[in-house]
């Protein structure tokens, strides 16, 4: 049984990495607030340092703890909360690991060479466009499909269909949801893809869960009330910025008779 009663908060970035912890708080029952930290327009808003310095998502604090790295947090979780505390597996550890370490990373790297290039000056885009797809074609849509290849061959070892090789999904597979949702849910992003029968398999018993759809319909309306209200208080600020040149003018206008 955990000895802690939970006082966790979850900062969440749109479009991040925290599915992961939406899905595995769910699979544990756990209760956990929301706090969702729009990006602006793409990266995250610097205020996310105030809660850790590097201003990256997730972050998860319980109580006066804050963590993050969600491989780390993946682990305090399940360390903290399972009912039973996970025993060692080094398909687990080493999926677990792999997750941020090897895979994410080239996924990150296609989507920011990505997001730069469309960010590019009209009178450079051409030249930027040409490199950047030279690079993700030569080079990082590559590795990406080597290690969707290496996933789908590690996946026919696995007595049970999950990455730890335990009867239930573990942190391996908490930790593969991202990068695996985020290339199956749009495989446009890695030129020549194929992705596998059985990760195909994994991505369907993962999102046949109930955790994981209580934990994907949390994620979606603490996004939708989060835009919600940003929308509320620009409204709000638009008529205070019209008003006050609504009385400007009127002084102006005053001034002037
Ligand atoms: N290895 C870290 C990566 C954290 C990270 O880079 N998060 C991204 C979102 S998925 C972020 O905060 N990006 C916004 C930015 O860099 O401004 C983890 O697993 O938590």
């Amino acid at each position: 049984m955990p000895s802690k009663t939970p006082q966790i908060t979850l900062h969440h970035l749109n479009k991040s990495r925290s599915e992961r912890l939406f899905w595995l708080c769910e699979e544990l029952e756990l209760p956990y607030e929301v706090k969702v930290w729009l990006r602006k327009p793409i990266r995250a808003p610097s205020e996310l340092k105030t809660i850790h310095p590097l201003g990256k998502a997730p972050v998860m604090t319980d109580g006066d703890l804050v963590i993050a790295e969600s491989g780390a947090i993946v682990d305090y979780i399940l360390n903290t909360y399972s009912p039973t505390p996970p025993a060692y597996s080094l398909h687990d550890s080493y999926f677990s690991h792999y997750a941020e370490g090897s895979l994410t990373l080239f996924l990150q790297m296609g989507i920011t060479f990505t997001g730069s290039a469309s960010m590019a000056p009209w009178y450079i885009k051409p030249v930027i466009d040409g490199f950047v797809g030279k690079v993700k074609a030569g080079y990082v849509d590559g590795q990406i499909k080597m290690h969707f290849n290496f996933l789908e061959e590690e996946l026919g070892k696995s007595p049970t269909g999950w990455f730890g090789h335990k009867e239930e999904p573990s942190a391996a597979d908490y930790m593969l949801l991202y990068p695996i949702n985020t290339v199956i849910s749009d495989p446009s992003r890695v030129s020549g893809l194929t992705v596998g029968p059985r990760l195909q398999d994994w991505m369907q018993r993962v999102k046949s869960r109930p955790a994981y759809q209580r934990g994907f319909e949390r994620l979606k309306e603490e996004e939708r009330k989060a835009k919600e209200e940003k929308e509320k208080v620009e409204g709000g600020e638009q008529t205070v910025a019209v008003e006050q040149a609504g009385s400007g003018t009127a002084s102006t206008m005053k001034s002037k008779l």
